[in-house]
């Protein structure tokens, strides 16, 4: 069978889920969110990670529907956690390009009732390329006047100007991890890293480190007065009842 009909059939019979990577705040290690990431329960090849179908899901024009199959599993999840006492403060989904430039896309978020920044969307930096698109601008717009959150994902990698960070305003910006993983040896990137978490602080905007590996590089970059942190210092992406246990034990 062809692995776009997997999909299609994968999505029908809900195989399609949602797993959480804890961050943490810099300063006190309390959990401060988790982002969404999605996994396919394949009936025969198990789990699998978004390498093995992302690519072909985007070409099939799926990721839409991905996308919104992982909000509302986080919306659930979230639902769930919070009747075990468990409070996650914020929930990253990552969105897809496609669906950014999507003229329904902030319609087809109204129905949902949401706290103020309960969730947030990751946009990825290259998105940003074409800084007057104004489908791009006019939906985050919409997105931000729903409550949701905006952030940038792998920052440092793209081509995000400081002229579009201040039409955006996003929330966050997640420092990609290629820039995070050589800090413990390279002073360039240490140099980066610190100037991103300078334009974050006089733009009033938090900075998430992504791929903290280890505690070395978790008190660098808290040292340095990064925000977020997240990695697999603290925890792999978990499934909702891993992360469930991993939030009660850090309570
Ligand atoms: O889950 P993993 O840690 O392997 O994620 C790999 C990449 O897949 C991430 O960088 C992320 O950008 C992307 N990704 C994961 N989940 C989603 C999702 O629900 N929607 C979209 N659009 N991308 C995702
Ligand atoms: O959307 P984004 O590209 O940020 O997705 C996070 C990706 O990074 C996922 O594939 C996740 O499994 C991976 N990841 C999360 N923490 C770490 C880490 O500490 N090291 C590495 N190498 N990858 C990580
Ligand atoms: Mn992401
Ligand atoms: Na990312």
């Amino acid at each position: 069978k062809r692995i776009a009909d997997e999909i299609l059939e994968g999505i029908e019979k809900n195989e399609f889920v949602a797993w959480y990577q804890p961050q943490l705040e810099a300063g006190t290690l309390k959990l401060a969110g988790v982002e969404a990431l999605i996994r396919w329960n394949h009936p025969r090849e198990g789990l699998l990670t978004p390498d093995k179908f992302l690519k072909i899901a985007e070409e099939m024009n799926a990721m839409a529907t991905l996308d919104r199959i992982v909000l509302d599993r986080a919306l659930i999840d979230g639902m769930r956690w919070a009747a075990e006492g468990i409070i996650v403060p914020k929930i990253s989904v990552n969105v897809s390009a496609k669906r950014l430039r999507d003229e329904t896309l902030v319609n087809s978020l109204k129905g949902l009732s949401l706290r103020p920044g309960q969730i947030s969307f990751e946009l990825v930096e290259s998105i940003f390329l074409d800084e007057s698109d104004d489908i791009v601008l006019a939906n985050i717009e919409g997105i931000k006047k729903l409550g949701i959150d905006i952030e940038i994902d792998d920052f440092g990698t793209g081509h995000t100007s400081i002229v579009s960070l201040l039409k955006i305003k996003p929330k966050r910006l997640k420092i990609d991890r290629q820039l995070v993983a050589p800090i413990l040896r390279a002073r360039s990137e240490q140099a980066l890293i610190r100037s991103i978490i300078e334009i974050g602080r006089s733009l009033g905007i938090e900075t998430v480190a992504e791929g903290v590996e280890t505690m070395e590089h978790a008190e660098m970059l808290g040292l340095f007065g990064c925000d977020l942190l997240q990695g697999y210092a603290f925890a792999k992406p978990l499934s909702a009842d891993d992360f469930a246990h991993f939030a009660r034990n850090q309570l």
